[in-house]
């Protein structure tokens, strides 16, 4: 005897699956048709996987983050991103500062065979990129002379060569930043976002190689002194977008840039939290998003904890950016918050990889 609930469930099973290939069906020609809204083409290619049809959930996918991106939807698009495995495995940056007045551990390594040692051991704890300086930028630093800049970086950039991770320059001078190329750095990390020295635009574009673009209101002698927005996410968003046409219009190629809101410059601690809440905005822009909270003083004003304390509160940051699109994490404190981000990521994506470092 046929059991009439059994022939129900049948049933039932058939019209769903009739009805997920048919919205697969749709995605098919969705680009002869109407043109669909991003979230339907996320609905349509939930129904692809579900079918196992995988290039059919690739390209669904990637067309939905490409109209989020387009409408500014930047969470959306982050969502996507992971879903489809566009984002790229998050990238740590260790921080490497020889410098005497460093905000949490200047003059620790000042040294230069302290310095090289610190950076390598920065890569065995996951460090992709070293970001070498030697200037500080907190507020009321004293500036540094060229020659000096030279004296601290270069030695170090030089001990790195073969690290196993990429060499960054922390540096607004072009100068210094034409030495550290010639020594063996690949990226410029310009805090002042090529608005510091008029030859450093045209130094990367001849050059080829990656540059940072970072918000900062003001300059760091003063910039903690009172600083005012409109709509801060609003108005770094602006700043960041014409950084980036300046930047393109001197011939920097868009692959080669990164944008960075630049927390602690020139912000209070509600404007940097409100950059972060809202990092999806600025990684709407389509360029990969650094993010530096490494033990700023907005994690000591939550926590009333000091600089050397806010490993916990640096980790919070940077996972909350990597979920809000956010690809490079400039920290201090590398073996933390690489496994944070590892595992983060892999939630996110829902997907992991066995670790090939131990
Ligand atoms: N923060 C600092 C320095 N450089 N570069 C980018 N792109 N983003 C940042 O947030 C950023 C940066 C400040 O941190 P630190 O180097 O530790 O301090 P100091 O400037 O006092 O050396």
């Amino acid at each position: 005897m046929v059991d009439a609930d059994d022939e129900l469930e049948r049933g039932r099973e058939a019209f769903a699956r009739r009805a997920w290939m048919a919205a697969c069906e749709s995605l098919s020609h969705a680009d002869r048709a109407a043109p669909l809204a991003a979230q339907d083409l996320e609905l349509l290619a939930t129904a692809a996987y579900m079918l196992g049809r995988d290039d059919d959930y690739v390209s669904g996918l990637e067309r939905a983050h490409q109209l989020h991106l387009e409408a500014g939807a930047g969470l959306r698009a982050v969502r996507c991103a992971f879903w489809v495995g566009m984002n790229p495995v998050p990238v740590v940056m260790g921080v490497v500062n020889v410098t005497p007045d460093s905000f949490s551990d200047g003059g620790a390594w000042l040294d230069p065979d302290a310095a090289v040692a610190h950076g390598r051991e920065l890569v065995a704890q996951g460090a992709a990129i070293l970001d070498v300086g030697g200037e500080s930028t907190r507020p009321g630093a004293d500036p540094v002379s060229v020659d000096e800049e030279l004296r601290r970086v270069i030695p170090v950039l030089e001990g790195l060569a073969g690290c196993g991770a990429r060499l960054s320059i922390d540096t607004s001078k072009s100068a210094v930043a034409e030495a550290a190329l010639d020594a063996g750095a690949t990226i410029v990390n310009d805090v002042t976002a090529l608005r510091g020295d008029a030859r450093m635009a045209a130094l990367i574009a001849a050059r080829g190689c990656d540059c940072c673009l970072m918000h900062m209101l003001g300059e760091p002698r003063t910039m903690q002194s009172d600083p005012r927005y409109g709509d801060v996410v609003d108005d770094v968003k602006a700043f960041l977008a014409q950084r980036l046409d300046f930047a393109l219009a001197q011939g920097i190629a868009a692959q080669r840039i990164w944008l960075d809101p630049g927390i602690g410059f020139g912000k209070t601690v509600d404007h940097n939290l409100q950059l972060l809440a809202r990092l999806d905005e600025i990684a709407a822009l389509g360029r990969p998003v650094v993010v530096g909270t490494s033990r700023k003083s907005f994690i000591g004003a939550i926590t009333g904890r000091e600089a050397n304390e806010r490993v916990p509160g640096t980790i919070a940051t940077n996972v909350l950016a990597l979920a809000r699109g956010a690809t490079i994490f400039r920290v201090h404190d590398v073996a933390a918050t690489h496994d944070a981000l590892a595992v983060a990521a892999a939630t996110l994506r829902g997907r992991w990889a066995p670790a090939t470092t131990s």
